[in-house]
């Protein structure tokens, strides 16, 4: 299950060593990146059209390398894997951690990030992609820096915004100088981890700018992992059948 570095870093270290997967994406954007390893492009229907696919494939591992914020994929491939007797690994980041001269805020969730947005208007980044943006309609006073994949469809509910469309990795000499091209006084992130969108925050940090980091959703009961080379010892050594 892809949509990461780390997917992609994974996907190119199981064709170097010949082994026959499958990279799956949702569809999100219009031209995903390429891949070594061939793609399917969807969703499933649930936990059970996912546990479905599973049988049908003889899928004997699913790594589920999403995003920490996808927590329905994730969620439904923990149960889908269970169904099926399939094993089941999560590939993910740790949590970023602010460091000296970072000045982070923590809000647990979306909702709370808006909300602290209350008052006089002020010049943000909201690097949190395309799918929640209309969400900060709610704070009509603020201008906008938005920063999505693809050209919406229909413009952001927002009445003061300017819109960037770049996909990442990000590097930090860019981002300080959109963030300075655009007068920002403060930064929206999801705590992704990784490297690809880390970029802003060190960004952020050399121009002393604060971060309003949203933390990802709560964990799920699995075993994870960090680093794709890992997943390659899961799958000779300690991938049980999950049953
Ligand atoms: C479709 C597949 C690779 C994977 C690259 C990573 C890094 C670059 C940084 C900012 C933050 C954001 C966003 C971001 C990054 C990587 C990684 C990552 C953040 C692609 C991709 C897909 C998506 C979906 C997209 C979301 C959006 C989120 C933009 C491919 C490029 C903000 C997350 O327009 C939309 O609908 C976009 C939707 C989900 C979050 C949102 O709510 O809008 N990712 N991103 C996947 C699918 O269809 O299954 O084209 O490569 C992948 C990557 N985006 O292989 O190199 O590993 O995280 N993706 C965030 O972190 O907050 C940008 O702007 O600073
Ligand atoms: P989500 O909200 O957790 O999932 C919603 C539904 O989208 C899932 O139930 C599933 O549909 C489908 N889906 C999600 N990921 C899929 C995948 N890799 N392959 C097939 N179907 C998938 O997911 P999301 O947050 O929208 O993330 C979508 C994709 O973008 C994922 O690949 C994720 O890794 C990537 N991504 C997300 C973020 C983010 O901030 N959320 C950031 C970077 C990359 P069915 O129920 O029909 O199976």
């Amino acid at each position: 299950m892809g949509g990461t570095t780390e997917a992609s870093a994974l996907a190119r270290l199981l064709t170097e060593r010949g082994e026959r997967a499958t990279l799956s994406y949702a569809g999100r954007v219009d031209s995903p990146r390429p891949q070594p390893v061939p793609v399917r492009i969807g969703g499933f229907g649930g936990a059970e059209g996912l546990a479905d696919h599973l049988r049908v494939q003889g899928v004997t591992h699913l790594v589920d390398a999403t995003h920490p914020f996808a927590a329905t994929m994730s969620a439904n491939a923990v149960t889908a894997a269970r169904m099926a007797g399939v094993a089941h690994v999560a590939l993910t980041r740790p949590a970023w951690r602010a460091t000296a001269g970072d000045r982070w805020t923590h809000v647990p969730d979306l909702a709370a990030a808006i909300a602290a947005l209350d008052g006089p208007a002020r010049r943000i980044m909201l690097a949190l992609g395309r799918m929640h943006a209309d969400a900060f309609a709610a704070q009509p006073q603020h201008f906008y820096l938005l920063r999505f994949v693809d050209q919406p469809a229909t413009p952001p509910a927002l009445l003061h915004y300017h819109l960037v469309i770049d996909r990442g990795p990000f590097d930090v000499v860019s981002d300080m100088h959109l963030m300075q091209a655009h007068g920002i006084d403060l930064i929206l992130s999801k705590n992704a981890g990784g490297t690809g969108a880390r970029a802003k925050l060190i960004a952020a940090r050399n121009l002393g700018l604060p971060v309003l980091m949203i933390d990802r959703p709560a964990l799920l009961d699995r075993l994870e992992l960090h680093d794709p080379r890992a997943v390659l010892h899961w799958i000779d050594h300690g991938a049980d059948r999950g049953v």
